[in-house]
């Protein structure tokens, strides 16, 4: 087993890909889990690798939906429970009627089991949709299969780490559809009625802290507070924290200022920087160049 050493810069990071590819090896996430992973990462360094206010307002806005829905339902896949099974646990212990369901891309009656172990030993008391009988329909993947207890009957779902084709499912079927998905170009994030643009364990935290404080509220707020952020609006603000960042970051490296993690490179080794003139070597020929005429012989 690798070492990680705490004093890595990233030693956080190093951490989480590790417990990823261990449960990788238990059969718990597959291998398309760990890809998926590095996806959600490259953007999370593209976000800061924190929430950003716009995905806040859709967090709250997201606990407001759970609060108001009758028949609230998270999905939960490979990834999923191997990253985040305790916080899935906590939401739902402070929503009593949000559900838990098993779904996966890649099924198997191993996989649905593990995932429901992990999630069991995390404080789940009832895990839905090991043995689905369900289907959604125009969907020809395994993650069709839904329980009829569960997703099939839903008002609306929260589906970390989705793919586009069952999100798009799910709103066909008449679900309010609530995305967590740090990659804002995706079809899950571009398909659902809320995407949440945050990472994972973030922002079901984060969910529970908003359902938290909006436990004893009105339904007149619950409202208020669910429409006071939209789709669209959570993609573009979205897309403008990227842009932000990416502007002041390429600004501050064109000053010579410190880079994100550091020292600024050097001048030589920035791209922007001006090639020097070299001096040609003592005796070389000069070759002069004529308007029309390559420069070089
Ligand atoms: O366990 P299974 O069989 O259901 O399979 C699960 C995976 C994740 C393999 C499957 O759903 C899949 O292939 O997903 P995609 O289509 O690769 O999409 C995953 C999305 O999640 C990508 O858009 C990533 O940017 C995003 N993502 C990855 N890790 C995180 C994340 N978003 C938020 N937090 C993360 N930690």
């Amino acid at each position: 087993m690798t070492v990680i050493p705490r004093s890595h810069p990233r030693y956080r990071s190093l951490l989480v890909r590790a417990g990823l590819s261990e449960k990788m090896q238990a059969g718990l996430v597959v291998p398309e889990g760990l890809m998926a992973h590095g996806r959600g990462e490259a953007f999370d360094y593209l976000l800061g690798e924190r929430t950003s206010p716009s995905a806040a307002r859709a967090e709250r806005s997201a606990a407001a939906r759970l609060w108001l829905a009758r028949r609230p339902v998270v999905s939960v896949n490979g990834n999923v429970a191997a990253l985040a099974s305790r916080e899935v646990a906590s939401l739902a212990k402070v929503i009593p009627h949000l559900r838990v369901e098993v779904n996966l891309f890649h099924r198997t009656p191993r996989r649905a089991e593990l995932v429901a172990q992990e999630l069991r030993s995390a404080g789940v008391r009832e895990v839905l949709g090991v043995r689905p009988t369900a289907r959604l329909r125009g969907l020809a993947s395994d993650r069709s299969w839904v329980d009829p207890e569960g997703i099939l009957r839903a008002d609306v779902v929260l589906v970390p780490l989705e793919d586009g084709d069952r999100a798009q499912a799910l709103r066909r079927a008449g679900k309010f559809v609530i995305a967590v998905d740090l990659n804002p170009l995706s079809r899950t994030a571009l398909v659902a009625d809320l995407p949440i643009i945050d990472e994972l364990t973030r922002a079901l935290s984060r969910l529970r802290v908003e359902a938290l404080r909006l436990r004893s509220a009105s339904r007149a707020v619950w409202r208020r507070e669910a429409a006071a952020m939209d789709g669209a609006s959570a993609l573009r603000e979205a897309l403008g924290t990227i842009e932000e960042r990416l502007v002041k970051l390429s600004k501050g490296l064109a000053r010579g200022r410190s880079g994100p993690y550091g020292r600024a490179p050097s001048t030589a080794a920035r791209g922007s920087a001006r090639p020097k003139r070299r001096r040609p070597p003592a005796g070389a020929r000069r070759y002069r160049s004529r308007p029309g005429t390559s420069r070089r012989p």
